[in-house]
């Protein structure tokens, strides 16, 4: 069923699950051309989720900045294509949501162990405001922690289990966000890991 947890920013409980496993295939294929890595901020702390990309642009991040770029900077190799079934999940979740015709160009895959945690942040370096976010929890649970406007706004903590998503557009698409510390935990299919996708229009 679909929760509104804030203004354009609503969640489909178990979305994904029906497609659980082609999902999780897909990230290990993609993990296995373009790894798993801890990036390190402009500020020159080394993040504690792992990522990578799939799709024509990735996010990244170094001492000089937060971009997005069209190749993998370990690699030097483009991203790995972005599979049907990821961008056919983000754009029936956006439709669903009200967004028709979200056509990602950037799929962000965030790996989160036992501790990692995203401290609080907005999503800004995507070029159209106008398109959502659709984010896509696998594995074991997390707690989301949703601001607002301002970085010292109130939070609502919003629990987000295997399967489901969260398409944050309009009013909440640069609203402040975090992930609470990851509590150790096993998920029968992704082991001590949560696996976040998060779909983006970003060039
Ligand atoms: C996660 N990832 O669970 C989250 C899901 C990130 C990130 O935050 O930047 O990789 S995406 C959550 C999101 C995106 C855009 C807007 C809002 C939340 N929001 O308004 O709260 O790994
Ligand atoms: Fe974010």
């Amino acid at each position: 069923w679909q929760e509104r947890l804030a203004d354009d920013a609503v969640l489909l409980h178990g979305f994904a699950l029906a497609d659980q496993h082609a999902l999780l295939d897909a990230v290990e294929r993609i993990a296995a051309a373009a790894p798993f890595r801890h990036l390190v901020t402009p500020g020159g702390f080394t993040m504690s989720v792992a990522m990578t990309n799939c799709g024509p642009l990735g996010w990244v991040s170094d001492r000089r900045g937060y971009r997005y770029d069209a190749a993998d900077p370990l690699t030097g190799a483009p991203w790995p294509a972005m599979p049907d079934v990821l961008q056919r999940l983000a754009s029936a979740a956006a439709a669903s949501a009200g967004f028709t015709h979200f056509e990602p160009d950037a799929c962000l895959i965030n790996r989160y162990d036992a501790g990692a945690r995203l401290s609080l942040h907005q999503d800004r370096d995507e070029r159209d405001m106008t398109q959502p976010i659709v984010s896509v929890s696998l594995g074991v649970p997390a707690v989301f922690q949703f601001g607002g406007m301002q970085r010292n706004d109130a939070k609502v903590r919003v629990p987000l289990l295997h399967g489901d998503v969260v398409v944050w557009g309009g009013r909440s698409r640069l609203a402040y966000h975090a992930v609470a510390p990851l509590k150790p935990n096993v998920h029968p299919l992704t082991g001590p890991y949560r696996i976040n996708l998060t779909f983006r229009k970003a060039g």
